[in-house]
């Protein structure tokens, strides 16, 4: 019989709870040296979180001489493929059966409904490990083409220590993103959560040394940005950064890189994605598509569909669609609800942020059609409802900035040319859609927009074979698929000699 998951389930399940805030260092729970740590407000309910050791550039450097230690060692990346690859899958299997707890962390943490947490956050974190475990006895090298006295082997080897720094938004699915690959590729790695979310990268790091992984192979410094991501990646013996955040920490990333050690850097920025509608399109499918693009996970979504691009003819209709879609399907609760569908935003200065956005927006004359306000106080939290703004202008704030909330900016268009304009005026280029029957013009419209992603007639849809990442200042590098490998390794020549 399945599992009936209902409030007061998961509300035992939060009870019994004990969070380990403490880091992960060379295969064991570490305080802070300084001994320092730090709580944060609860995102559901705004009631103080557990405390999280708060990181610094002390802790940074234990952590990096472990993953170097563990490194130079060979004790992983030596190891037979076919060993590497059952732990990896053991890890994946560890993560499924802890899912409930790690639900849970996360849900702590973040505000996300807890049913998104255990089927979309915990399962694609579980895939990402299997994905990249099963590729490590499958890797080949090469042999380059050579005179007839000369073999001349390329070889892709790892990189060494690998920093990975991830944001608060999909923390247990961006961190499978790097660490899959990172590992299976042999490197050790050093991740720094965000300091909004700590807990699950904690306890995937103790889960990993259970299904086998050495010591010292994956460790985690808890702590903010300032204070622990910038020592990891301005230090001399970190031989990458894995970042994803904001394009402004992205910048200072790739300048900690050039003063440091011209260390490798990854980016996987911000997006002010754009999903174009034709009056042509099937307007329900568009409709439901916008809304969940716009809205899952509160709009905090670096790759969600933010600016809707409408063809006047069919706007009124269109936004009553989404309207009605917004209402009757993406329910707003409080994150323990079995049914809700978006929870929580992360903290009350995010909240606060997104709210000025809006007041600004509505100052430079957008129009708001509904939501976008703050609700559900008495439960205290975060929460603001999703919402639409119409008449604006892709010059607005509301169309340029990102909001990272539930708040959608609409804006008319009268030709494909136009359309096309406005979906590429922007400084990101993540993903991008587009919703029409012309098939020509629906491919036509996806090789222009430039984005790592482009939909035709759907948003959001994946699997781990698809490689995601941006153009522009959405950053470069990507996550995902075979290809992610790629960047954790580097090449080097053989070249051996006969007669
Ligand atoms: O991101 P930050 P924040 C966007 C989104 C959001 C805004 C701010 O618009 O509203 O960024 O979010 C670490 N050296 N995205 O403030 O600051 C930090 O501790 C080294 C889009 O949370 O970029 C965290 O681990 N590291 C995005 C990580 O960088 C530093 C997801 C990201 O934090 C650092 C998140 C420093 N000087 C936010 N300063 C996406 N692409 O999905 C901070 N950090």
């Amino acid at each position: 019989m399945s599992k009936v998951f209902t409030r007061d389930y998961w509300q035992d399940v939060l009870s019994a709870l004990k969070p380990e805030g403490r880091h992960f260092i060379d295969g064991e729970h570490r305080a802070s040296a300084s001994g320092e740590t730090f709580i944060r407000a609860r995102p559901m309910d705004g009631k103080p979180g557990p405390a999280i050791a708060r990181g610094n550039a002390a802790d940074i450097d234990t952590a990096v001489t472990s993953a170097r230690t563990a490194f130079e060692s060979g004790i992983w990346r030596r190891k037979e493929p076919l060993e590497k690859k059952k732990i990896m899958l053991k890890w994946a299997d560890l993560i499924r059966t802890h899912g409930e707890e790690l639900a849970m962390l996360e849900t702590l943490d973040v505000g996300k409904p807890i049913m998104a947490s255990l089927n979309v956050d915990v399962r694609l974190c579980a895939d990402g490990i299997q994905f990249y475990g099963e590729m490590i006895d499958k890797l080949y090298d090469e042999i380059a083409p050579t005179g007839p006295n000369a073999r001349a082997l390329v070889r892709k080897v790892p990189l060494g220590v690998i920093g990975v720094i991830t944001p608060w938004n999909y923390p247990m699915i961006i961190d499978a993103w790097k660490l899959g690959p990172a590992i299976a590729a042999g490197n050790s790695v050093v991740l720094k959560p965000a300091e909004q979310s700590s807990l699950t990268a904690i306890r995937l790091a103790s889960l990993a040394v259970e299904a086998g992984l050495p010591a010292g192979v994956f460790n985690v410094v808890a702590g903010y940005g300032e204070e622990t991501g910038k020592p990891l990646a301005l230090h001399m013996d970190v031989d990458m950064i894995a970042f994803t955040g904001s394009t402004e920490v992205g910048k200072l990333i790739m300048g900690y890189a050039a003063q440091s050690n011209v260390k490798r850097v990854a980016l996987e920025l911000g997006g002010k994605s754009p999903l174009v509608v034709f009056e042509d399109a099937d307007l329900d499918a568009a409709a439901s598509a916008v809304a969940w693009g716009c809205f899952y996970n509160s709009g905090e979504t670096c790759h969600a569909s933010t600016r809707l691009i409408v063809q006047r003819s069919v706007q009124d209709a269109l936004i009553a669609k989404i309207e009605a879609v917004t209402k009757s399907d993406i329910a707003l609760r409080h994150p323990l609800d079995p049914t809700a569908q978006i929870g929580a935003l992360i903290e009350e200065a995010h909240l606060e942020k997104v709210l000025s956005l809006v007041a600004v927006g509505e100052k430079e004359g957008a129009r708001r059609a509904f939501g976008a306000e703050r609700v559900m106080t008495e439960t205290g939290g975060y929460y603001v409802s999703p919402g639409v703004f119409v008449d604006m202008t892709n010059d607005m704030s509301l169309a340029r900035q990102e909001i990272f909330g539930p708040v959608l900016a609409a804006i008319a268009f009268d030709t494909e040319e136009e359309a096309l304009r406005i979906a590429n005026d922007t400084i990101y280029g993540l993903a991008g859609a587009v919703f029409t029957k012309d098939m020509d013009r629906a491919h036509r419209f996806s090789e222009a927009i430039h984005a790592g992603t482009v939909w035709i007639n759907t948003y959001d849809m994946s699997n781990f074979a698809t490689p995601f990442g941006g153009f522009k200042q959405s950053g470069f590098g990507r996550d995902r698929s075979v290809h992610a490998i790629d960047k954790y390794c580097d090449y080097k020549t053989i070249w051996q000699q006969f007669g």
